[in-house]
């Protein structure tokens, strides 16, 4: 953990809708990822039968089929899952900046938090680190959208 990461606060998640969509694409690591954020809610008191998994081709199609949860299974929160590596064409960059701002743009529309776990990484090696390694951040994302559910409880 960096300095700059906050302390997980410890929430009680047993009333918590979470949707989880989690791209194919580098499969292994996203599914790293996914075990790392389900093991978190799980631990904190969310319940199995209310965490929702869609899987999508790419982290391309993450922010539309997080809009089509908002609306369908009306969750307290959204994660959205992918890892990103950086290849010999712009198409890294180009998915990496358009689905973060869509993510920001369903939050705010859907007024449904949605937190972006989309890891963004150089070369394979860095994507390991940050999805199998001690700093893998599957959990971090579990913890925020913890965080950010029971604010959406507590102001809507
Ligand atoms: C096409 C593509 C490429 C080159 N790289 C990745 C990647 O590193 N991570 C990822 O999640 N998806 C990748 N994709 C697939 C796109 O997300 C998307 O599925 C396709 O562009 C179709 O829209």
């Amino acid at each position: 953990m960096s300095l700059d990461t906050p302390k997980p606060q410890s929430i009680n998640g047993a009333a918590f809708k979470v949707g989880i969509v989690a791209a194919r694409f580098n499969g292994v690591l996203v599914d790293a990822l996914l075990h790392q954020a389900y093991e978190t809610l799980v631990s904190a008191g969310v319940k199995e039968k209310n965490i929702r998994i869609h899987r999508v081709p790419g982290s391309n199609e993450a922010p539309s089929a997080v809009q089509l949860l908002a609306a369908s299974q009306k969750p307290d929160v959204l994660i959205a899952l992918g890892v990103l590596i950086r290849g010999d064409t712009i198409h890294y960059e180009v998915i990496a900046d358009a689905s973060a701002h869509a993510l920001q743009r369903v939050a705010l529309d859907t007024r449904t938090p949605v937190i972006n776990g989309i890891i963004v990484a150089e070369n394979q090696q860095q994507a390991k680190t940050r999805c199998l390694g001690k700093i893998a951040r599957g959990s971090e994302f579990a913890h925020t959208a913890l965080e950010m559910a029971a604010l959406k409880k507590t102001l809507s």
